[in-house]
């Protein structure tokens, strides 16, 4: 026999939940390794048995522009609910760069789209509104869901048109959604902005390789954004009068498989300067990162990922200690980070061209008291001794 103890979450400070972290001491027989699922992890998925919704409790979930998440409790162990959430289409004219310009194709105004949070076992409610002054036809596909092509053949909306749709939330992590009309037209919406993602919790909350609770203290997501702007004949980005004008010219640059922007959140710079990130020493950061077309490679200069679920999936243990993690073309990955020394992070794609040539990354600000155990400065740069 093994004795083992388990590792010890960090667990600190607050943002309104309260959950009680309990150290295990395990014994693991020398046998359990090969075939088995971790300790407080399940051997198979959960089954859900059918619920009559008229009988659920149903509640509204507020969406927030990113990096921001809905408000939401860590663990929820009620019987399921109906989550009701609203999302209108919006056609709209940004500037991803200084004088670089793209009709984004929207959730709610942002890009990337708003994250969702539920429970396992809970039920989506969605409202999807198409409004009249809408120029094009969209959709929403939920890598979360079961059916429909993920709910995109249920959810074809016109200009002028609305749809509800409900899905059950049966599989614990973190997914993408997007919208997806149709042929070519899926891989264009999606990279005029039309992607977001949506935390399905497991009921008792995250945890540990272990199966301990890990609580976060801050949360923020970051969507990934590949853009293909069109190049005029001097080699200057081009700018459209209306939402689909530029189709055939996008068609063309998609085609070269080579993004003329890669950013964070929609905009150069977004997650940077005024919008930095920021957390105190001691707590724990999650970050939820989604990637809808194109792959990533998360790396957080300055820290770690304590705990990485690289494939998304909250069925699966966390990686723990990464240094840097995958995210796959169409998936979300979700991190914990353990802050443990003030000053400047700079959270990253580490394909570092893509990182400071083009701009995918942000920046995490951490306020609190210098260890100087994990780091001390024997002597500042100076001239040869
Ligand atoms: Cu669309």
């Amino acid at each position: 026999m093994v004795k083992m103890v388990a590792r010890k979450p960090e667990r600190l400070s607050t943002m309104g939940v309260a959950v009680l972290v309990v150290v295990l001491s395990l014994s693991v027989g020398a046998a359990s390794c090969a075939g088995e699922q971790a300790p407080g992890y399940l051997a198979s998925p959960t089954v859900w048995e059918p619920e009559d919704v008229s009988g659920l409790v149903s509640v509204t979930q507020e969406l927030v522009p990113p990096p921001g998440m809905p408000r939401h409790t860590q663990t929820y162990l009620g019987r399921p609910r109906v989550v009701k959430i609203r999302m209108e289409i919006e056609e709209k004219e940004i500037e991803i760069a200084p004088g670089v310009f793209i009709w984004a194709f929207t959730f709610n105004g942002t890009v990337p789209g708003p994250l969702v949070v539920v429970h396992e076992g809970d039920y989506v409610e969605l409202t999807l509104v198409n409004p009249a002054t809408s120029e094009l036809l969209h959709n929403i596909d939920f890598h979360a869901s079961i059916g429909a092509l993920g709910g995109g053949t249920l959810t074809h909306v016109a200009p002028g048109q609305e749809t509800v749709l409900r899905f059950r939330a049966i599989k614990p992590g973190v997914f993408v959604y997007h919208c997806a009309p149709g042929g070519t037209m899926v891989p264009w919406h999606v990279v005029h902005g039309m992607n977001g993602a949506i935390m399905v919790l497991p009921r008792e909350g995250l945890k540990d390789p272990a199966g301990n609770p890990v609580v976060y203290d801050r949360a923020y997501y970051i969507g990934e954004q590949d853009y293909y702007v069109p190049r005029d004949e001097g080699g200057e980005f081009k700018r459209y009068d209306s939402p689909a004008a530029s189709l055939g010219d996008d068609l063309e640059a998609m085609r070269t498989l080579t993004p003329s922007h890669i950013v964070f959140n929609g905009v150069t710079g977004a997650l940077q300067g005024d919008g930095k990130l920021t957390a105190d020493v001691g707590e724990n950061v999650l970050i939820v990162h989604s990637q809808a077309n194109r792959q990533s490679y998360p790396h957080l200069i300055g820290g770690h990922g304590d705990y990485v679920w690289e494939r998304g999936s909250f069925n699966n243990p966390p990686a723990i200690d990464l240094e840097t993690w995958d995210i796959a073309a169409g998936s979300a990955a979700a991190s914990i980070h353990t802050i443990r020394q003030p000053g400047t992070y700079v959270y990253l794609s580490h394909n570092l061209i893509e990182a400071f040539a083009y701009d995918a990354k942000a920046i995490l600000e951490a306020e609190g008291d210098w260890n100087d155990d994990l780091m001390e400065q024997v002597r500042p740069p100076a001239g040869l001794r």
